[in-house]
């Protein structure tokens, strides 16, 4: 398959092209996440012209309706639905950011990989988290963010555990387009990841501790 032109035709919003090509794709477990790999570099490239003013906020709506899409294709070859025997954990997109697209792959992943994960939506307030990790019991927080400012809330998040006397009892990982091995360590959380193969990874070796 030709990833480059995958990339190109979802930095295009060739939508046609993108769901041909992604069908194609979903027949094999290493295209389609080779494919997952060339939408992202896509929605660089809509990132960009957004930011260089040639597209404007319908056309990112747009190109996020596509990924959705192309990306509930893909993670069902990916994603084979795992028995949930690690145990329940919570996932969200911290407050004031909208973004779920990430999430919601990091999700997929997650559950394949035999974990409950309560999923809080977007824009979820510290306290909200706080309170149903609270409630269930939950020892693995996950919190998604892509824009600049989701650090902040993660940061928030991270201080209401403690406020709540809690910091101890839950393991934080953090993610989203803003992260980086030098951003996440102001966050206060445990540990960061790009890949949500990596946050598998990581939140499997705290749930088998
Ligand atoms: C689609 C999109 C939208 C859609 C979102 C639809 C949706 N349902 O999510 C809509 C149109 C709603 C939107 C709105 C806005 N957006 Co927008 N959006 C994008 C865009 C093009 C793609 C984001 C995306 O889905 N990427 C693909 C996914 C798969 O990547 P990802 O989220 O990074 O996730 C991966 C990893 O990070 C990781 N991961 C994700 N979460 C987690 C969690 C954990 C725990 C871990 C470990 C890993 C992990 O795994 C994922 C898979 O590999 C980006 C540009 C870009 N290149 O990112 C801009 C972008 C994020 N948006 C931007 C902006 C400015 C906005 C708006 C303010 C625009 C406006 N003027 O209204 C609003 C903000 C609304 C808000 N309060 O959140 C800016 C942010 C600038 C900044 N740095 O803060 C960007 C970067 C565009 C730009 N270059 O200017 N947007």
């Amino acid at each position: 398959m030709d990833f480059e032109r995958l990339a190109e035709a979802m930095g295009e919003l060739e939508e046609d092209v993108v769901m041909e090509m992604v069908e194609e794709a979903a027949k094999d477990e290493a295209t389609a996440t080779a494919a997952m790999e060339a939408m992202q570099k896509g929605m660089d490239t809509v990132g960009s012209r957004f930011e260089e003013g040639e597209y404007f906020v319908g056309d990112l709506i747009y190109a996020g309706e596509v990924m959705t899409d192309a990306m509930n294709i893909l993670k069902g070859a990916i994603a084979k639905q795992g028995e949930a025997k690690l145990g329940k954990m919570i996932l969200c997109t911290v407050k004031d950011d909208l973004h779920d697209i990430g999430k919601n792959i990091v999700r997929a992943i997650l559950e394949a990989g035999g974990f409950e994960v309560l999923d809080l939506g977007i824009d979820v307030a510290p306290e909200t988290i706080v309170e149903t990790a609270k409630k269930e019991n939950i020892k693995i927080v996950a919190l998604s963010g892509v824009l600049t400012l989701a650090l902040d809330s993660m940061k928030a998040t991270v201080q209401a555990f403690e406020a709540a006397g809690m910091r101890d009892q839950v393991k934080i990982i953090v993610g989203g387009a803003p992260v980086t091995e030098a951003s996440y360590v102001a966050t206060g959380a445990d540990e960061w990841a790009f890949s949500p193969q990596k946050t598998l990874t990581v939140c499997k070796g705290w749930a088998q501790n």
